[in-house]
């Protein structure tokens, strides 16, 4: 299988036109540069550039700062990139440099990084409003404040300083939280990787394998199949460690009778896919744990069926914890009258996250969750959000019915907005009770 990118130079071209768009001919935007992380002594976190530049220009080397000056005479994208160093690339990888930025990446015009505080001002010069993210980078801040300084009082021309300086994810945040017909397929592609790794999961697991055998099993997969990364730390965690929400140490052994929490996902050519799915160690639910699914998998087949055009973000949330309270009653966790639990927010003992998120580039992805005059934001096409209910049990809880106690069930599925109603990208992934014990039963041994 190949693993050309699906996101193409037009794409790329049409972002930045659509962004040069929304800000306006008397604005500039600066996308600040996202440094190494050192995780030990010497040694590096792997890189990965914000979502932000990769968006603009695909551009995946460390430091890389992208400045989109609409209608400047030489080109709209003025890239600062590393140099090219060849002890540096014999050592650390390939740099392309501030050609390779031209020929490959779409820039107008490159530099290299040493240039920037010679150039930068003069990009920003005469522009009205400065699009930019401060606290992302304290180094890069000050530099931004210093060359506002220095266009503000300098002394035989006339002041170059943007009058205003606005954050500069507001104009782009909105277009990444619209997906694009190739965004789709590359998202698709994710979910059916992530999809993949977790019925193997499901398969593998028998009573005495750890939670981190699973682990690594599911980020196998993701690699064998082209994802670059995992999307976020996985989280494998059975019986009483399923309802730590985010339970990352994966280090128990799985016991008989355990249900098994797992919440994974690939990142696939910069895009995440994020599903969990919950399941008996053993291959069979006991009756307890299965009114628990069950009830759950309800809601969350009915929270999907609610993401349709036009309605709030929010009012999924909504629906979502009145149901799930409903399902506490009825499960002998909460006791009571169902409009005062939820007004009085009893069920957040057992459901204390929301119904989802957005989903993109980043697995929490960027978009805001209201309108810009503080309204709620209606759902539209092309929004993907991931729905995800889930009820969780601790062990120590005396109050819960003892056959329910340190039991955790979660079921998140990834969904895209259509005008058609839902789409659940992540549709392959067995969520009923039948398949997935029928999954758990039929097992693979480890290799
Ligand atoms: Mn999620």
């Amino acid at each position: 299988m190949s693993h050309a990118p699906i996101i193409d130079q037009d794409e790329f071209a049409r972002r930045r036109a659509a962004l040069a768009e929304a800000i306006g001919h008397d604005s500039v935007a600066i996308f600040a540069p996202t440094p190494e992380r050192r995780r030990s002594h010497d040694t590096f976190y792997a890189y990965r550039a914000s979502s932000d530049v990769l968006y603009l220009t695909g551009f995946a080397e460390p430091e890389a700062v992208v400045v989109i000056a609409p209608g400047h005479p030489d080109g709209d994208l003025h890239m600062f990139v590393r140099e090219r160093d060849p002890l540096k690339e014999q050592w650390d990888g390939r740099r392309v440099g501030a050609e390779g930025a031209r020929a490959l990446h779409g820039a107008d015009v490159a530099y290299t990084l040493d240039e920037l505080d010679e150039v930068l001002p003069k990009l920003v010069d005469g522009r009205r409003d400065l699009h930019y993210t401060f606290g992302q980078d304290d180094a890069f801040d000050k530099r931004i404040l210093a060359l506002n300084t220095t266009l503000r009082h300098r002394r035989n021309l006339p002041p170059g300083a943007p009058a205003s300086i606005s954050d500069a994810r507001d104009a782009l945040h909105e277009l990444r939280l619209i997906k694009s017909d190739a965004e789709l397929v590359v998202m698709r592609h994710a979910a059916e990787i992530t999809s993949e790794a977790h019925v193997l999961a499901m398969r593998a697991c028998s009573p005495g394998t750890h939670e981190y055998e699973l682990q690594a099993l599911i980020e196998y997969h993701f690699r064998r199949r082209g994802a670059d990364f995992p999307a976020y730390s996985s989280i494998v965690g059975a019986g009483d460690n399923a309802t730590i929400l985010h339970y990352i140490e994966n280090t128990d052994a799985i016991q008989d009778g355990d249900v098994v929490l797992i919440d994974a996902g690939c990142e696939y050519q910069g895009y995440a896919a994020d599903i969990t799915r919950s399941f008996p160690a053993n291959g069979s639910f006991t009756s307890p744990q299965r009114d628990l699914y069950q009830a759950v998998l309800e809601v969350q087949l009915a929270a999907i069926e609610d993401v349709t055009v036009g309605r709030p973000f929010q009012e999924l949330h909504l629906r979502t914890e009145r149901r799930l309270a409903e399902a506490c009653v009825q499960l002998g966790l909460l006791s009571g009258d169902l409009d005062e639990l939820v007004e009085s927010k009893a069920h957040k003992k057992y459901y204390p996250h929301g119904v989802g998120h957005w989903l993109g580039m980043d697995v929490h992805d960027v978009g805001p969750y209201y309108a810009p005059n503080g309204e709620r934001r209606a759902l539209a096409p092309g929004m993907v959000l991931t729905i995800e209910p889930g009820l969780y049990v601790p062990a120590h809880d005396d109050s819960a019915p003892q056959a329910l106690r340190g039991v955790g069930v979660r079921i998140e599925d990834d969904i895209l907005v259509t005008a058609d109603g839902p789409e659940n990208l992540t549709a392959s992934c067995p969520k009923s009770i039948a398949r997935i014990e029928e999954l758990v039963a039929s097992s693979i041994s480890l290799p």
